[in-house]
């Protein structure tokens, strides 16, 4: 861990050790940017500057290393899930690898939901899921890294459960693990230091020590990379159409049975059998929607993959695994089906036979509406 080797020099935007020999691998700055007072990489440079797509990515070795050492200290373990993607952004096998440490999870992105919502409903739905990941988590919060929502009850929180000791921040990457921490310390710290956070998956390399007080630290950890995440499927280019950075304006669609819709070339959905009735689609903003018949549906993604429906865009779409299929029996009241990633759609009709067409590797399920 970083503090123990303290002849070393570590980045102070994602925690690889600096060197200054090798321009190729990771941790190298200039030897006149080691004299800075805090130093970082010329990567985390690159990607401050620059917004460059970061290439170097952690193993899954490298990171169970990591959360092991977790396990065999005392320590809060704060599991970070993005609210947009909660069932993508879950931290698998977390309970077993923090052994018996006490778990707080911290909600982040709310900012991207509509204010029209239940906030009881969604923290009841919430602590529902964990359980049936096998958590039971000492608190839920829901946080906003971006806005600076819920900071203060976070930080009540982890005061209560922390009792003096450490706290690791956890999660799969890209749910914003870095930027809470920047926030805590732009709120809370006195220290001029600034992680490094970006769009592209695999920002933080190793873990990152803020000292809290004089016997314990926050430490931040590089996120795990979960595969089935949609956005393995596309280049980095593509990040900016499929993950929201606004506040979703929902989309309605009124819909006849036999219509299918096209999210870019990602998913297509089916309106199999039902009532006319709204699809209410919470995906980014910058998603293209393509309303077509169902005995259409086929022909019309085969001809105009990566062309009329992006992303991908043109060659792109080669990336993208064949869809697969998911078949859901709507009921009448008021239910989300989710794309996995993606975002979802809100039914609140009399109840709808929908089919839903994902790249292999996506999931879509269903769920009580979150926004009522
Ligand atoms: N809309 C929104 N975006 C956020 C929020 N927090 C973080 N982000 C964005 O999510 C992306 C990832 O943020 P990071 O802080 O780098 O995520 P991380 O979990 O540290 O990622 P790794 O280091 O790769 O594991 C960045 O583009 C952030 O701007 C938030 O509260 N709302
Ligand atoms: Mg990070």
């Amino acid at each position: 861990m970083n503090s123990e080797m303290e002849q070393e020099l570590f980045c102070a935007g994602c925690g690889v050790a600096l060197q200054s020999i090798e321009p190729k691998q990771v941790g190298y700055t200039p030897a006149s940017a080691m004299e800075k007072e805090i130093p970082i990489c010329q990567r985390c440079y690159r990607i401050k500057h620059y917004n460059e797509a970061s290439t170097v990515t952690l193993g899954d070795d490298e990171y169970l290393r990591i959360l092991n050492q977790i396990g065999d200290t005392r320590a809060l373990v704060v599991q970070v899930v993005d609210l947009f993607d909660f069932d993508g952004s879950w931290l698998r096998g977390l309970p077993r690898l923090v052994g018996g440490n006490p778990i707080l999870l911290a909600v982040n992105k709310v900012d991207l939901l509509p204010k029209n919502i239940n906030r009881n409903r969604l923290l009841n739905w919430i602590r529902k899921s964990a359980s049936e990941y096998g958590i039971k988590p000492v608190d839920v919060v829901l946080l906003s890294a971006k806005k600076g929502i819920g900071m203060e009850e976070f930080v009540r929180s982890i005061d209560q459960h922390r009792k003096g000791k450490n706290v690791y921040i956890v999660g799969v990457t890209n749910v914003g693990k870095s930027s809470l921490i920047n926030r805590l310390l732009k709120q809370y710290g006195d220290v001029d230091m600034e992680i490094t956070t970006s769009q592209f998956p695999g920002t933080t390399l190793d873990v990152i020590e803020i000292p809290i007080d004089n016997h314990s630290s926050l430490f931040d950890t590089p996120g795990i990379v979960n595969r089935d995440q949609l956005i393995h499927q596309v280049s980095p280019q593509e990040y900016k159409f499929i993950l929201p950075d606004k506040p979703i304006k929902p989309k309605v669609y009124q819909l006849m049975d036999k219509q299918s819709l096209f999210i870019g070339a990602l998913a297509r959905v089916d309106f199999v059998r039902g009532e006319r009735q709204p699809f209410v689609f919470y995906i980014s903003n910058e998603l293209n929607i393509h309303r077509t018949k169902l005995e259409k549906a086929d022909e019309l993604y085969e001809k105009h993959k990566g062309e009329l429906l992006t992303p991908p865009h043109g060659e792109g779409i080669k990336d993208l695994s064949p869809f697969h299929k998911f078949s859901f029996k709507v009921p009448a009241g008021k239910y989300d089906v989710v794309i996995s990633g993606l975002g979802w759609i809100a039914l609140h009709g009399s109840g709808a036979n929908v089919e839903v067409h994902v790249p292999k590797g996506t999931t879509a399920s269903l769920r009580p509406s979150l926004i009522s």
